[in-house]
């Protein structure tokens, strides 16, 4: 199956799914149910992105596997053939608390290597895509390659609160960078530091749909993707999530880990 008919059908799926997601928030049809705790939400407009992707794939690509959020694909330990792996809404908080700052996630692997990655910001109008060694592109415009020699007192960091308590020198990272900041979604907080808008993320718990797609487009520009230890990050695998550029992630490590 050539990457271009995945590519091209990937496109027209996201389109149509930022259409539903967009009316749903226009016609305030919007059901929130808790997951694993209060914070954790998952709404009928999550379930339906995710739904409506499982039916397409299965009908298009009955060999492919998908790995989701929300359960409608399989069990997935390996990449072994074409996996879809996608969040149908980063940023579920965000979505019903604000009705911006969240993105529809899909990185599509295949034999473990990511090839093509979307991150969808609808009411942004930004889409991300990366294609592996063809660069990173937000609307078609080609995102420029990170300053590989940044230093961490002219960086703008991003660190969750769990990521505070998990990691307690994070907080003097904080105190030594240029700023703190916080979106809430983690695709967009990948795609903040691939653009430069941040130079460093670092997140405690993140899921294979948190990261699937964020990992190729970031890597795409040289940021560096690591577990917050170094150790390479595996997409098939839960776990905390360090990315940044390359010398502010060389400066993380040496000094603060
Ligand atoms: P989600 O919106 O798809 O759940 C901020 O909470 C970021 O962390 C979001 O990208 C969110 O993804 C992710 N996240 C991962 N696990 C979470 C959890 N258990 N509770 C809340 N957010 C979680
Ligand atoms: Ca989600």
């Amino acid at each position: 199956m050539p990457l271009e008919k995945i590519d091209q059908l990937a496109r027209e799926w996201l389109e149509e799914a930022g259409n539903r997601i967009f009316m749903s928030l226009e016609q305030s049809n919007i059901e929130v149910d808790t997951k694993a705790d209060r914070n954790d939400l998952v709404t009928n407009v999550d379930k339906a992105t995710e739904r409506y992707f499982a039916d397409k794939i299965a009908e298009h690509f009955p060999n492919h596997r998908l790995l989701g959020e929300e359960g409608y694909g399989e069990e997935i330990t390996s990449l072994e053939g074409v996996v879809w792996v996608l969040d149908p809404i980063d940023g579920t908080v965000n979505f019903v608390e604000q009705k911006r700052n969240f993105a529809i996630s899909l990185g599509i692997y295949k034999e473990g290597i990511g090839e093509l990655a979307y991150i969808y910001d609808i009411i942004a109008g930004e889409f991300y895509f990366a294609k592996r060694g063809e660069g990173a592109f937000v609307n078609d415009e080609p995102i420029p390659a990170l300053a590989p020699d940044k230093k961490l007192e002219n960086a703008l960091v991003i660190i969750n609160t769990a990521a505070m308590r998990k990691f307690p020198q994070t907080l003097e990272v904080i105190r030594n960078a240029r700023g703190l900041r916080l979106y809430g979604a983690a695709t967009l907080e990948y795609m903040a530091v691939a653009t430069g808008r941040a130079d460093a993320y670092i997140s405690a718990n993140l899921s294979p749909w948190d990261i699937g797609a964020g990992k190729i487009i970031a890597e795409e520009v040289g940021a560096i993707v690591t577990r917050a230890n170094g150790n390479p990050m595996v997409v098939t695998e839960k776990g905390d999530s360090f990315v940044a550029s390359p010398g502010v992630h060389a400066e993380i490590l040496r000094d603060y880990f």
